[in-house]
C-alpha cells in the first residue's frame, strides 16, 4: 500500500521536524512505504522553509506551498489532489502539532484491512485525550453526541483528525463539492463516507494537547460546526446505503 500522509501547516516551526522524523522512522520500522506531504499556508514562521529543508535530504517528503492561510479544509484538498493525481492507495490525515503520534500511523493503517476510512478515536475504550481543560472535553464530547443525534452516524469521535482513507473513498465523495472547513470538514468527510456506505473503523489514540505553537481553533469554527451538522441532519438521510460494492472488494483484497 503506498501511503500519502498529508499535514498541514500554519506556524508549526517548532514541530513539524520532529513529525518528519517520527513518521518516516515509524514507517521504517514498520515496513510502510508512506511518502509526507506537508501543506503550508505560506506561515510567516517559516514553516515552509523548514518543510523545504527537510524534503531536500529526504526524497520521501514533498511540500506544497500555498500562497495564504485558507483553512485546515483547503490545504487537506488541495493535499488529496495532489496525491491523487499520483498513485497513491491510501491517504492519512494529520496534524503537525504532535497532539497525533506519528507511531500510531501503522496501527491505523492496519486497521484498513477490514475499513475504508479509519479513525484514530480519542472517545473509544483505550483512547482518551491528555492535557485538555474540562471545558474542552466537555465541547468536544458533546459536540460529537450532537452530531450522532442530528445525524444518526454511530462514529464516536467524528471531529478527529487522524484518520486514514482508502483512495477510492476520496475519489468518490466528490472532494471538490466539500465546502467546509476545520471540524465540520472532518465531519462533512465522515458523515460522506458513511452515506455512501464505506466501512468505517474507529481505533483508540491518545491525543495530547500541544505544548508549543499557537492554537488556530476559533469561535467560528465551532459556530460552523453546529450550524452545518444542524443542515446535513434535516437534510440527509439518517441512515448509511447497503454496504459500498467496493468496500466490499476492498474487504477482500
Ligand atoms: N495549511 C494550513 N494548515 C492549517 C490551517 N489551520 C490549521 N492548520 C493545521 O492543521 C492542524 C490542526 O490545527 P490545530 O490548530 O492544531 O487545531 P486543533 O488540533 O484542533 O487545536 P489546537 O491543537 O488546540 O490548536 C495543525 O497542523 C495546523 O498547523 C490552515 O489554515 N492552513
Ligand atoms: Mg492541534
Amino acid at each position: 500500500m503506498r501511503t500519502l500522509v498529508v499535514v498541514p501547516t500554519y506556524n508549526e516551526a517548532s514541530t513539524l521536524p520532529r513529525v518528519a522524523e517520527r513518521l518516516l522512522g515509524a514507517a521504517e520500522a514498520s515496513d510502510h512505504e508512506i511518502t509526507l506531504l506537508v501543506v503550508d499556508d505560506n506561515s510567516p514562521d517559516g514553516t515552509g522553509d523548514i518543510a523545504d529543508a527537510i524534503a531536500a535530504h529526504d526524497e520521501r517528503v514533498h511540500v506544497l506551498h500555498r500562497p495564504a492561510k485558507g483553512g485546515l479544509g483547503a490545504a487537506y484538498r488541495a493535499g488529496f489532489a495532489w496525491g491523487l493525481r499520483r498513485e497513491f492507495d491510501v491517504f492519512c490525515e494529520m496534524d503537525a502539532d504532535l497532539s497525533h503520534d506519528p507511531a500510531d500511523v501503522p496501527r491505523l493503517l492496519a486497521a484498513l484491512a477490514g475499513a475504508d476510512l479509519v479513525i484514530g478515536s480519542r472517545y473509544v475504550p483505550g483512547g482518551g485525550v491528555v492535557d485538555w481543560p474540562w471545558h474542552r472535553l466537555a465541547l468536544s464530547k458533546g459536540g460529537n453526541r450532537y452530531v450522532r443525534a442530528m445525524t444518526g452516524m454511530p462514529v464516536e469521535d467524528a471531529t478527529a483528525g487522524f484518520r486514514a482513507f482508502r483512495r477510492h473513498v476520496l475519489e468518490e465523495l466528490e472532494l471538490d463539492t466539500v465546502r467546509s472547513d476545520g471540524y465540520s470538514f472532518q465531519l462533512e468527510m465522515a458523515l460522506r463516507t458513511w452515506r455512501l456506505g464505506f466501512r468505517i473503523m474507529e481505533v483508540p489514540i491518545t491525543f495530547v494537547e500541544r505544548s508549543e505553537g499557537v492554537s488556530k481553533i476559533s469561535r467560528a469554527i465551532v459556530v460552523e460546526a453546529l450550524w452545518r451538522v444542524f443542515q446535513w441532519g434535516i437534510q440527509g438521510p439518517r441512515r448509511a446505503q447497503p454496504v459500498h460494492a467496493r468496500s466490499v472488494a476492498a474487504l477482500q483484497r
